[in-house]
């Protein structure tokens, strides 16, 4: 199902039993991060801030922060349901039609996206509820101050909305704002990022319009790595299918979706750099202060009773675990596309996504894990990774231990590490300089006669199958009940 409000995705999570309201007025500046942590490093619900401590409007965080909580704000069960259909939209669109069913199935599949995914134009919405062009203020937002060494209080969950100044193409980008005064943050959009590409080719100031709230999908789609051409609403309409519908701005040309709960309308002027930061941000560190464009607000807009999403980044795992989690899960098919060979893709949230890419093949030919490496190395965000292992198909990547015994019994590292050089992340702290440095490749794959590998490689432990059935038989006879690491699974 898709959600028409923010409101909708805190009663579907409070139905779920997976949200927590809180009337005590707990303060953004510090204290609501503390809860937070605590919850959600204890795998607990949802939070809603029902008054934070100076404010009267609620704040919601924690809200992706679980696989459940995510799928439910995508409007799945799971996310695997929706790279299922990825697949098969994938797989439709590749095969060649050969009977009248298959010429109907593609059609179709592609007429069912064109019909939901392209964002629709309606003349009013409830994000212009409220409308305050005149001396238009943050400070009815409860924005919080996430840690004591910030810079100051900081928008978390932006969607941020720019048009490429040449192409007009839109971009949704979601890039932390910190706040400087009442009218006007800061605007962190990253080197490599879209909308830092909008603001190096624009002329001089241009407009943007940063979107808080609404439907938790759209949310999920400014953080979803797509290609920089295609329209994140674009995705958000096949995501929730259903298509995302927009209003436009007050005062400028800019659209925003409708169900926003609030819009800031304003410009940025690429000569006007400041000072943003220290954040202490995803890395679990905090990043330096560095020089960014100012957000100048010139209207903004709100429901009623609008909600504030906010997210706390900082030491992992934090909630934004689950927006990576989405990801990893939903772009594998996409990725499939162009590496058939891979089996499964893992980021884990512990090396804050794109440090470490565990990766397994089906290996098909001397140094085809090298193939991989050097793909990945070459594709979008991925581009950042610091250091790609791959394995073979049989192995669980998502199984930690698993993991590490394969890799350090498999590698032997002088010939199986590959050092080369590439971007690196903005936020990277470890490099020499910043943006470029080093890469590790790591082929932990059986090693085969072809590639040189000539001392025979040794056969994997596993009991008979028939001794196995033999033991399920006997389990419940032996008294040791179910064990605590699943042994007997
Ligand atoms: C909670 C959260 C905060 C983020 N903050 C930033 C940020 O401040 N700057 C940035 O460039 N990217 C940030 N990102 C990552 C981008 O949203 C992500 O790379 C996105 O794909 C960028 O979209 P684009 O390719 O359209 O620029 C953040 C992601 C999340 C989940
Ligand atoms: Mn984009």
């Amino acid at each position: 199902m898709a959600f028409s409000s923010l409101e909708q995705f805190v009663q579907r999570l409070e139905q779920m039993g997976e949200l927590k309201r809180i009337s005590y007025p707990a303060d953004p500046h510090l204290e609501i991060t503390e809860i937070c942590d605590r919850v959600v490093k204890g795998r607990g619900p949802a939070l809603l801030f029902e008054r934070p401590k100076g404010y009267d409007i609620p704040l919601l965080t924690n809200a992706f922060g679980s696989r459940k909580r995510m799928s439910a704000a995508l409007g799945v069960d799971d996310l695997e349901d929706v790279a299922r259909r990825l697949e098969d939209l994938i797989g439709r669109a590749m095969r060649m039609p050969r009977t009248l069913g298959d010429k109907v199935g593609l059609g179709g599949a592609l007429l069912g996206v064109a019909a939901t995914a392209p964002p629709r134009k309606v003349s009013d919405g409830p994000c212009k509820e409220v409308i305050v062009r005149n001396k238009p203020s943050l400070d009815f937002i409860p924005i919080q101050t996430c840690w004591p060494d910030d810079g100051g209080p900081f928008i978390t969950l932006p969607l941020v909305i720019t048009r490429h100044p040449v192409s007009g193409k839109r971009n949704v980008g979601m890039y932390r704002m910190q706040k400087y005064d009442s009218c006007t943050t800061g605007m962190h959009w990253q080197l490599h990022k879209s909308g830092a590409e909008h603001s190096r080719v624009s002329p001089g100031p241009f407009p943007v319009a940063v979107c808080l709230g609404g439907d938790p999908c759209l949310t999920y789609a400014a953080t979803a790595p797509l290609p920089p051409d295609v329209d994140e609403l674009l995705f958000a309409g096949w995501l929730r299918q259903k298509p995302v519908e927009l209003v436009k701005c007050e005062t400028s040309d800019l659209e925003v979706p409708a169900t926003s709960d609030i819009v800031l309308e304003g410009y940025v002027d690429p000569a006007d750099q400041r000072p943003e930061g220290p954040f202490g941000d995803h890395t679990g560190y905090y990043s330096p202060q560095e020089l960014f464009p100012a957000f100048h607000i010139t209207c903004i807009t709100h429901r009623k009773k609008p909600i504030y999403p906010s997210t706390i980044v900082g030491r992992p795992p934090m909630e934004d675990e689950f927006l990576g989690k989405a990801t990893e899960r939903i772009f594998l098919p996409l990725m499939r596309l162009v590496l058939p060979e891979v089996v499964d893709l893992h980021l884990p949230a512990e090396a804050c996504f794109h440090n470490l890419v565990i990766v397994s093949i089906r290996k098909k030919w001397p140094g085809h894990a090298y193939k991989v490496m050097n793909a990945l190395w070459g594709l979008g965000q991925i581009m950042f990774a610091k250091c790609i292992l791959v394995v073979d198909e049989n192995v669980n990547i998502h199984d930690p231990v698993e993991v590490m015994w394969r890799v350090t019994t498999s590698v032997d590292p002088q010939r199986d590490i590959l050092f080369t050089r590439g971007p690196l992340d903005h936020l990277d702290h470890s490099g020499e300089r910043q943006f470029f440095g080093s890469k590790m490749g790591v082929d932990a794959t059986r090693k085969w006669e072809s590639e040189g590998f000539t001392r025979g490689w040794p056969r994997d432990i596993e009991m008979s199958a028939e001794v196995r059935t033999r033991v399920d038989g006997i389990w419940d006879q032996l008294g040791l009940g179910p064990l605590p690491g699943g042994g007997n699974a």
